[in-house]
């Protein structure tokens, strides 16, 4: 049995479970795990037991009890001495863009709920989301332009404000935000992270289904299933087309190969 307890809801739609589950995997603390599937009869109290507060995540170490995802964040990265910049300037910054995911978006939270196996999802584009998607292109954009040259993180080395986003780079990808060169490439590193990957592989053998997280499934995603589709097909096309002229050159060739041997 480990010393670190961590309460989760489910991996495919509880977005405040996946911070503190990414940065003890970042820290390497390894924990035990109890997974209280959200939306049930039982989930209420199940989850009672764990917290006054009523909501997961919660952390449970020795004889503390911890919850609201930041505070876990925050008390991890306390008692490991990682998890947050070292410099003081930085460090001020990761707490404010933490705090600010904590406490905010609520536009994006609302309308791109987190499913984390979806994807090919679409939702009509409202000013409050506009907006919160622009904010969030902005600041990882700053924080990737000062920080770059020392690593593939927000803060050049992985933080606990990479966890707070790990969710959002999971939205981002279910309903398909545009984003700038910079945060796309920020993205990519969130998405390409193993433990978000092995996170998404539990996720989609989950079979619980929760009505209010299956956002984006309307004529506007049928539309974006037809448009991939659509590309699909010509690309298969043009990759034919440039194979047969690969072939027809390549038979040009060796019929000239023949001619010059005779
Ligand atoms: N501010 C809290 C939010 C936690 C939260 O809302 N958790 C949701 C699941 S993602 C929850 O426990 N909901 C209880 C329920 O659905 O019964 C945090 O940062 O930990």
């Amino acid at each position: 049995m480990s010393d670190f307890t961590l309460v989760i809801g489910n991996r495919n739609y509880s977005s405040w479970s996946l911070r503190p589950w990414m940065l003890m995997r970042h820290l390497q603390l390894s924990f035990d795990e109890i997974l209280i599937p959200l939306d049930q009869p039982d989930t209420r109290a199940r989850i009672a037991q764990h917290s006054p507060a009523g909501r997961v995540p919660v952390l449970r170490h020795r004889d503390w009890v911890i919850w609201e995802s930041i505070a876990i964040g925050e008390f991890l990265c306390e008692l490991t001495g990682q998890g947050w910049p070292r410099e003081r300037g930085a460090r001020a910054m990761a707490r404010v863009v933490s705090a600010e995911m904590h406490a905010g978006f609520g536009a994006l939270r609302a309308q791109w709920p987190m499913n984390a196996r979806a994807t090919g999802r679409r939702t009509p584009m409202t000013p409050g989301l506009r907006a919160d998607i622009e904010r969030i292109d902005a600041l990882w954009s700053d924080c990737r332009r000062r920080h770059g040259a020392q690593g593939p993180w927000l803060f050049g080395d992985y933080s606990l404000a990479d966890a707070m986003y790990a969710p959002v780079a999971l939205r981002f990808r279910t309903y398909g935000a545009v984003l700038s060169a910079a945060a796309l490439a920020y993205l990519d590193t969130l998405l390409q992270d193993p433990p978000l990957l092995q996170w998404l592989r539990a996720a989609e053998l989950e079979t619980w289904s929760i009505a209010a997280g299956e956002a984006g499934l309307g004529p506007l995603a049928a539309d974006v299933a037809q448009a991939d589709a659509q590309r699909a097909d010509r690309d298969e096309h043009l990759a034919q087309e440039q194979q047969q002229a690969a072939d027809e050159g390549q038979h040009r060739d060796d019929e000239q190969g023949r001619d010059h041997g005779r």
